[in-house]
């Protein structure tokens, strides 16, 4: 049995006293940090403070991170456009996995540096994994979308990926947190690198871009995760549904469970990145866009868009509908919808990024929420639909409610997630519901399951 030497007599401690106090840390320039990311493996690096207004919503997760966090440096990876425009979709997820890996590496490797020159720094994974204890909330520790662009990388593409001006879309970003405050300024991106072709809008298969920028979350996440934390979900609960085998086999194809196969050994595999694949935005990407628009359309778009791939869609969505309109040659594979809340402020935070317009159009009530959760505290919301339109106040109840839901939060999440009918609710006196309460089915339909 080895024995641990006393405090007072330990050799590591007593030469870690002994030590001279460190050097301060050598003061980096924008130069400096620039040259070690590019040599880390970087296409491209910028630099900004933590206390950016654009990054308000950042320095709450990422001071919980790392404490000591003033600067954040964003590095971008350039992917090969060919790749990911590939219609074999394994060529198209090879590409994506593989920049990653370099961008983690290269995070990693801008650390090394900065540590050695004295300073505290920490990369963040570029995707995966991430804080799983916290889904289906935010589960990753920095967004580098918004730490690229408020570090002037790039724009925000109506894709909602970060366009840089010269790799355009076909970019992965990461982001290091360091105590590290460079010294100089980077020059500011004084244009806007989004030709707005809206060929991202015409391609995704899930109606996900909107032509006015709004971004349909839930029919991304539906489809494109389908292999990731979400999907394997629906999936388990389709194995425990299914009375036997032959039911299995019909709601799984055989080359599904063998793709969710290949996504869990080797790494997961995106359904879909069209709407980067045909972005022409970027100086080394918009040559062949400009040269030739029709055969930019012929060799890029089309056969993504005539390919005769699975989708992915929750029954009554928006996506549903935009698929069976705009591509009736591709599959429809109905699935069960991939955010479910926790409890009542996440079923609140969750509405917008469920909510569906098409079964919203037409009609408009306000609904109001009472549900107290387990610890005892009463949360209060509205939510209002007007003609395809939601908004909601989670903190407070505006307005005249049509109807007014009050009681138990959980109560309330089983009826949401199915597990148990409102009447079986309101007979246990779990829920009390007053109003139109034919409103409710409609409103159910607005965020479909
Ligand atoms: C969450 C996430 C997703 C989500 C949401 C996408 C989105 N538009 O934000 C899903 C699963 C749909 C997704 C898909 C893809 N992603 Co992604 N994703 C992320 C992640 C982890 C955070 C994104 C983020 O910053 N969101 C917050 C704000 C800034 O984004 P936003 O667009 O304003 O907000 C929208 C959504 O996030 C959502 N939302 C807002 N708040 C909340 C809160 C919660 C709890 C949730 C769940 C959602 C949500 O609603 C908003 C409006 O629609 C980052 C990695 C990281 N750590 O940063 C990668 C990242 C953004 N993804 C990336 C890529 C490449 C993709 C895909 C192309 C993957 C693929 N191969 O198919 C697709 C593209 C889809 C698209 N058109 O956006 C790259 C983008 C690179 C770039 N050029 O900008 C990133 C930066 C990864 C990386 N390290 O390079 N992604
Ligand atoms: S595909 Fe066109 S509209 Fe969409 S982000 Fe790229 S340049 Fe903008």
């Amino acid at each position: 049995m080895t024995i641990i030497p006393k405090p007072t007599e330990h050799p590591a401690l007593l030469a870690a006293r002994a030590r001279a106090a460190p050097l301060p840390p050598q003061p980096v320039t924008l130069e400096r940090l620039r040259a070690w990311a590019l040599e880390a493996g970087a296409d491209d690096v910028g630099v900004v403070s933590l206390d950016h207004p654009d990054l308000a919503e950042e320095r709450g997760p990422v001071l919980r991170a790392f404490p000591a966090a003033k600067s954040l440096v964003a590095l971008v990876v350039r992917m090969h456009p060919e790749n990911v425009r590939s219609p074999a979709r394994s060529v198209a997820n090879h590409e994506f996995h593989h920049a990653g890996e370099v961008v983690d590496a290269a995070a990693r490797g801008l650390v090394t540096r900065l540590v050695a020159a004295g300073h505290r720094a920490m990369n963040p994974a570029m995707a995966f994994p991430m804080e799983m204890d916290d889904f289906p909330g935010r589960t990753w520790v920095v967004s580098h979308k918004r730490v690229a662009v408020a570090a002037q990388l790039g724009r925000m593409g109506l894709h909602r990926n970060v366009i840089h001006p010269r790799f355009g879309s076909f970019i992965v970003l990461g982001t290091v947190l360091t105590s590290a405050e460079p010294v100089g300024r980077l020059p500011a991106l004084d244009f806007d690198p989004c030709v707005d072709c809206k060929l991202c809008v015409a391609a995704c298969p899930v109606g996900a871009i909107e032509p006015d920028g709004a971004f349909r979350f839930s029919a991304c996440l539906d489809h494109n995760y389908r292999e990731f934390m979400t999907g394997f979900g629906d999936l388990l609960e389709d194995v425990v549904e299914s009375r036997d085998k032959h039911e299995l086999r019909e709601r799984v194809g055989i080359n599904e469970s063998a793709s969710m196969w290949q996504s869990l050994t080797y790494k997961a595999n995106y359904k879909a990145a069209h709407c980067v694949a045909v972005c022409p935005a970027g100086d080394e990407v918009l040559g062949p866009f400009v040269a030739d628009r029709p055969r930019f359309l012929a060799e890029v778009v089309r056969p993504l868009t005539e390919r005769t791939e699975p989708v992915f869609v929750v029954r009554g969505s928006d996506a549903e509908a935009h698929v069976r309109r705009r591509f009736p040659h591709k599959p429809v594979r109905l699935v069960r919808s991939s955010l479910r809340a926790a409890d009542a402020p996440g079923f609140f935070r969750a509405l917008p990024l469920v909510f569906q317009r098409g079964p919203a159009k037409g009609w408009r009530a306000t609904f109001h929420f009472e549900l107290t959760g387990a610890a005892g505290v009463t949360h209060r919301a509205t939510a209002r639909i007007d003609d395809g339109t939601l908004t909601v106040n989670a903190s407070a109840l505006d307005g005249v409610a049509d109807v007014t839901v009050q009681g138990e939060a959980q109560a309330w999440l089983e009826v949401v997630t199915g597990k148990r009918n409102p009447v079986w609710q309101v007979l246990r006196r779990r829920l009390r519901l007053t109003g139109d309460r034919s409103l409710l089915d409609r409103f159910a339909r607005c965020f479909p399951r």
